[in-house]
């Protein structure tokens, strides 16, 4: 398999499970302004949607879209515990989680991608995320992950989306809980492994 990725976007997601499943996977780097890949492919033809990530399968076939992306990785390794079965509630747990990530937390960083914003513009996409972290806040206290006791997908996918509040100087001080969980994910071997192979590794 072979993901395509840019350094620190949410392709860093099914990095962190394809080093958490022990799955081997190739990497080839997306320039996003001009996309074409490190490997001096047309980006556009690989993923007409034009952004990563995009997984290319065993036999060719291309899959893109995180959660989706994520969930494939999972279940090409079920002893690694990252998804839980299919059917149980537990799944649909953590796909509770993945759609919210998804479609609250990465969407609503979104605006704070576009350069330069006005500052009131910014402000309101800034506390409509503040509203979301209070939320995942209270979500986390008493419990390690998000889906409870065990890391799954649905936390690099969170881990990853949260990292960026940092690029973009989010205060998420206030949030405890949050401070607490990004410690604990980023404390994990895998994930210091996938940091560092896109050069993410943040030296204590
Ligand atoms: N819905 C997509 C969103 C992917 C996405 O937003 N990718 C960003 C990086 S985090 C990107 O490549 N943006 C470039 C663009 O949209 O042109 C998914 O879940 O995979």
């Amino acid at each position: 398999m072979k993901l395509y990725y840019t350094p620190g976007a949410c392709s860093l997601a099914p990095r962190i499970i394809a080093c958490e499943a022990g799955l081997e996977i190739e990497y080839d780097k997306v320039d996003l302004k001009t996309q074409t890949t490190a490997s001096g492919r047309d980006f556009i033809r690989i993923n007409p949607k034009g952004y990563v990530p995009a997984l290319v399968l065993r036999n060719g076939d291309i899959l893109a879209e995180v959660p989706v992306i994520l969930e494939y990785l999972a279940d090409q390794a079920p002893a690694a515990r990252l998804l839980p079965k299919l059917g149980s509630l537990e799944r649909y747990r953590v796909k509770e989680w993945f759609d919210f990530t998804g479609t609250e937390l990465h969407k609503g960083f979104d605006p704070l991608w576009v350069a330069p914003m006005p500052p009131k513009a910014r402000q309101l996409a800034v506390n409509h995320l503040q509203r979301r972290f209070a939320y995942l806040n209270q979500s986390l206290g008493g419990r390690p992950y998000l889906a409870g006791q065990h890391f799954t997908v649905a936390d690099a996918y969170c881990f990853t989306v949260l990292s960026w509040a940092r690029f973009h100087r989010v205060d998420l001080s206030a949030h405890t809980a949050i401070v607490d969980y990004m410690a604990r994910v980023s404390a994990r071997p895998m994930v210091k492994q996938a940091l560092a192979a896109e050069g993410l590794l943040v030296q204590a």
